[in-house]
């Protein structure tokens, strides 16, 4: 059958995956479980930000969407626990340990739990649904492989400098040095975690959310399988910016754009996305891009973008499922 006659509305019941970063696809993902049925929506989550420290094995972009799904996330930070103390990296500091990412009394618990669950082998997605149900969470949450990806950044400068770690370079450094290039280590043998592939494939809509193109978006969508799987399905792909007038309304993906030779706008974010998606929910504040995300192939929705309260993500979810209608696989 051809996508066009396998298109409907975005009814309620309607299955919907997510492909997810952290901040601004847990913000997306708050507002889309107010809309649509949780237990109808899978989120898809990068896992090129998970590292090793203290022995232990993080996974911040889960973790931000599992606490802001459960409020419980720090609304300061957008990472981490509300209501956190810091008994244990203040000691740890004391002892001259490496304190340098914030790992609060809450959070830790939960990473020694991960840490134990996988000693005892269990894979991450097995560990991840024990930790979204122990929340209360009523989607589905998949890490986007239980193969090791992890994301590698090398400075613009010196013309010779190794490769660092992800972390190293977004916290450590603060995303404060220009970089040459970013490498997803071990995606090439990589596999969709249990549950990735029939979400991709079976889902009415497949939505973007408002994440890092090239360090939250390009690790899910670079898992082998995952870029053909959307992109034969398109017509019902919607990604919506994290760029508005020309900058990242959180974190470095601007910036990140123009060091690795793309326009920072939402017409670059079009450029990277049309292979695979065929709308782009954009911001009011760059209306009269419209016409050249258009010329990029990608449709434009033009409305807000910005998240500030929960009430605005669920317009925005509101308004991004609207634009698939029609465009819905059955
Ligand atoms: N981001 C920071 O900028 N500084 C931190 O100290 C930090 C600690 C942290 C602890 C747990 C967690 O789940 C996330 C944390 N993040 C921190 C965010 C993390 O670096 C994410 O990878 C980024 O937000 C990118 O998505």
């Amino acid at each position: 059958m051809s996508e066009k006659n396998r298109t409907t509305a975005v009814a309620s019941g309607a299955s919907i995956a997510v492909l997810a970063g952290g901040v601004g696809a847990s913000r997306f993902l708050r507002g889309l479980v107010r809309m649509h049925q949780p237990a109808d929506v899978t989120a898809i989550v990068n896992v090129g930000d998970d590292f090793t420290l203290h022995g232990l094995s993080i996974s911040p972009d889960l973790d931000t969407v599992t606490y802001t799904l459960a409020e419980q996330i720090n609304p300061e930070t957008g990472w981490g626990r509300a209501g956190e103390s810091w008994r244990v990296l203040t000691e740890l500091g004391r002892l001259g340990g490496q304190d340098w990412f914030q790992l609060g009394d809450l959070d830790l618990a939960l990473h020694l739990y991960r840490t134990q669950r996988r000693s005892e082998g269990a894979s991450l997605s097995q560990v991840t649904s024990e930790i979204a149900a122990s929340f209360g969470l009523e989607l589905t949450l998949l890490p986007v492989s239980d193969d090791p990806i992890r994301t590698r950044i090398t400075p613009a400068e010196p013309a010779d400098a190794a490769e660092i770690d992800f972390q190293d370079y977004f916290v450590a450094q603060q995303h404060g040095i220009s970089i040459r290039s970013v490498r997803f280590a071990g995606i090439e043998t990589a596999r969709p975690a249990p549950g990735v592939v029939e979400s991709l494939e079976h889902s009415a809509v497949v939505v973007v959310a408002p994440s890092n193109p090239f360090v939250s978006i390009g690790p899910v969508v670079d898992v082998p399988g995952v870029r053909d799987i959307l992109a034969q399905r398109r017509r019902s792909v919607v990604a919506v910016s994290p760029i508005v007038g020309g900058a990242s309304v959180k974190g470095p993906a601007g910036a990140m754009m123009r060091e690795l030779g793309h326009e920072p706008s939402v017409v670059g974010v079009a450029r990277l996305y049309a292979e695979f998606a065929g709308t782009l929910v954009m911001d009011n504040a760059d209306r009269d891009l419209a016409p050249a995300v258009l010329d990029a192939g990608m449709s434009p929705v033009v409305t807000d973008t910005i998240m500030s309260i929960p009430e605005q993500a669920v317009a925005l979810a509101r308004t991004t499922l609207h634009a698939m209608s029609g465009r819905a696989r059955k």
